[in-house]
């Protein structure tokens, strides 16, 4: 019905202004990028807008340069949000979703709280991008080449490299296609992963050695007192990439302070323990399998005693 409707209201309106939310990473650029294409073939104005900063290893993305740090002077139709749970995520770019018309929410998370007007929201969704495939599909049967780029880079990082559990024979097959536009595998990897200076795994090396764990070897987790959002792009999952490499490991959590007094807290789970509900008792969201809160007025000494705690009590 919602996607009806979206199509609906994609054709009947001229102008889109569009966000994600804020700690951008592969799909919540791979979408919103994949939207704009969509949007500027049918001819319509189309005004992104995020209020940080592009990671360097996504700016490969076609039109990441488009997307604007400042707010509209002009005012838009339709307001579409992508890949965010909640109209909070938006950070400050959030006042400017105020004003358009129809607010549209297109997102895959179990925690997402349909705040807009046309909600899409598919849990079993693999990515945002998976769903903004589907929409561009109702318009066009082929699929430009630098959507097809933002469409595969979506998918490709949300599942951690086509091996999340919800990577299905559907993903598979909606890739295969995309693969067929020209998009190469290879250099998406390498822009993605592969553009980390000497620095940054200096770094990564130093937060993997806080490793602990509980007894069993169930639970491992890791922190940080000196998180460089902007500098280290896209390292919390790299971080993850790492921690799953242990035996018998289930549930993985990185705690790092962001600000002066705010501990960012990222779950994530081999797909056994529901990391949505530990993120949500700590005021976050997510999904099974990957999740994550912020916990203001707290260190990280504190936070990580009472998350820890927690996750023992009730695994
Ligand atoms: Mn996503």
């Amino acid at each position: 019905m919602s996607l009806q409707k979206i199509v609906k209201t994609i054709k009947n309106n001229k102008s889109f202004l569009l966000s994600t939310h804020q700690d951008v990473e592969g799909d919540a650029l791979g979408s919103m990028l994949a939207m704009f294409c969509l949007l500027r073939r049918l001819r319509k104005r189309v005004y992104m807008y995020h209020g940080q900063k592009v990671p360097f290893n996504y700016t490969f993305l076609p039109f990441s340069h488009l997307i604007h740090r400042m707010p509209p002077h002009e005012e838009f139709d339709v307001g579409i949000i992508l890949d965010c749970s909640d109209i909070s995520r938006l950070g400050r770019s959030r006042n400017a979703f105020l004003k358009p018309e129809t607010l549209i929410n297109i997102d895959h998370h179990t925690s997402n709280t349909r705040f807009a007007d046309l909600n899409l929201v598919e849990p079993q969704a693999s990515s945002a991008s998976e769903i903004v495939y589907k929409i561009y599909k109702k318009f066009f049967t082929k699929i430009a080449k630098q959507a097809a780029l933002c469409l595969y880079t979506g998918i490709f990082t949300d599942t951690g490299y086509f091996t999340y559990s919800y990577t299905d024979s559907y993903v598979h097959r909606v890739v295969s296609e995309l693969m067929d536009y020209g998009v190469s595998p290879t250099k998406v990897y390498h822009n993605v992963y592969s553009s980390f200076r000497i620095q940054d795994i200096a770094f990564l090396g130093k937060v993997i050695s806080t490793l602990s764990h509980d007894r069993k070897g169930r639970m491992c987790w890791v922190k940080t007192n000196r998180w460089h959002e902007s500098v280290y792009g896209d390292l919390t999952e790299v971080i993850f990439h790492n921690l799953r490499f242990i035996r018998d490991a289930e549930v993985f959590v990185l705690f790092k302070k962001v600000g002066n007094n705010t501990v960012r807290v990222n779950f994530r789970s081999r797909g056994k323990v529901d990391v949505n509900k530990i993120a949500k008792f700590f005021g976050g969201g997510g999904h099974r399998s990957a999740s994550g809160t912020s916990i203001r007025n707290s260190s990280i000494a504190v936070v990580e005693r009472k998350v820890i705690s927690f996750i023992k009590k009730h695994t």
